[in-house]
């Protein structure tokens, strides 16, 4: 039962009073604040670690692929959850793992992230109304931000794992069984040791580099995040001279990491910035290359470009003479088109009209 709820604006608006009504019946506490909580003496945004990083595995204490028993929490606007959504589809694993699309309700996340497309504003898997229950039913110490992406165990309604480093590498090598038998192998074994090390080298550059820019609190912080940010884009760039796809012909862990990031930033992520370098139309390479990704329907599927335009602040209106960009234009911009603009990548693979290194049995 794939994404049944799911997933246009929700018409129904929730008042301050039920909000809290329901967070007081539930007792879910609110939602911490990073700028007091994730920050250190230089001004950095440090992030809070993720806390259910038990793994799948056979080995005792970790956790076991099964299907129908795990449910998929993501948020449209959040990319570290939207890897996952878009390697679940990538992989066929519609079936497998369940999904349910949180965010806003009441007007933001008070008491963390909510259900506004689902009936009862209620995931239908767990019947939690905020996020938070499945932290706290996971471990009730549990005192930082209940995020997403989370990966529920049905059977408990517990978050078993938050993992965003590692979730969509078990979905690839754990749930391997559970995958159509030509699924994309998305994490080929031998180019693992190379994909990890180049996402590590992403993480703190490109997929956290934007909070580290919009979340500093000196100056210092800020413009060493900005290097590093715009670094990795330049030699992202120069990579893709010559190769289609991050490690050449087909798509692999890496590229999905790097799309859900890039996807966010000419239309969402600028706005924290200050004045930027570049936009990421502005590359060469980069920007190809994110329209060649996007033709892939999975992709295209999981991405909702009036939704990041949308995040954290577009309900103020227009404003006046000086009111923002993304304010006045960013939703009268055709993103779908922009982004299906024909670009010729394939030029460079020795398989153009295949994407992917399929599984063979
Ligand atoms: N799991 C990580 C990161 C994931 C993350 O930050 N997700 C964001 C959305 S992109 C989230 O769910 N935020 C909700 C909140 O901060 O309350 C963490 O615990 O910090």
């Amino acid at each position: 039962m794939a994404e049944q709820f799911c997933c246009t604006t929700p018409v129904v608006s929730v008042s301050e009073e039920e909000l809290d009504k329901w967070a007081a019946e539930r007792g879910v506490k609110r939602r911490p604040q990073e700028r007091t909580t994730e920050i250190d003496e230089g001004g950095n945004f440090v992030r809070q670690q993720n806390y259910f990083t038990t793994p799948f595995g056979d080995k005792e204490g970790e956790l076991k692929a099964e299907e129908g028993r795990y449910h998929l929490v993501w948020a449209h606007i959040c990319h570290w959850s939207n890897r996952a959504s878009i390697v679940r589809e990538l992989l066929g694993l519609q079936d497998v793992i369940s999904v349910t699309t949180a965010g806003e309700i009441g007007g933001g996340i008070k008491y963390s992230w909510g259900f506004p497309y689902s009936k009862d504003f209620e995931d239908p898997y767990t019947g939690h109304k905020f996020l938070a229950e499945a932290y706290a039913k996971g471990d009730p110490d549990f005192k930082g931000r209940a995020t997403v992406p989370a990966l529920i165990d049905k059977t408990t309604g517990a978050v078993v794992n938050n993992d965003y480093h590692r979730l969509t590498n078990y979905f690839e090598v754990n749930f391997r069984s559970f995958q159509p038998e030509d699924a994309p192998d998305l994490y080929p074994e031998e180019l693992r040791e190379e994909i990890d090390k180049f996402n590590a080298w992403l993480y703190p550059t490109i997929n956290d580099g934007h909070y580290r820019m919009a979340y500093a609190r000196t100056l210092e912080a800020y413009n060493a995040a900005f290097d590093d940010f715009f670094n990795a884009l330049d030699e992202i760039d120069a990579r893709l001279e010559k190769n289609r796809f991050l490690f050449g012909d087909y798509v692999t862990d890496s590229d999905v990491r790097v799309f859900v990031s890039l996807a966010r930033f000419d239309n969402h992520y600028y706005r924290q910035l200050g004045p930027i370098k570049h936009r990421v139309v502005d590359y060469k390479n980069v920007w190809p290359y994110l329209r060649d990704l996007y033709e892939i329907p999975a992709f295209k599927n999981n991405t909702y470009f009036e939704d990041f335009v949308k995040a954290f602040g577009l309900s103020k209106g227009a404003g006046g003479n000086f009111g923002s960009f993304t304010n006045k234009f960013g939703l009268k911009i055709d993103y779908d088109k922009l982004w299906s603009e024909p670009q010729n990548r394939k030029v460079l693979s020795k398989t153009p009209e295949e994407k992917f290194l399929r599984h063979r049995h």
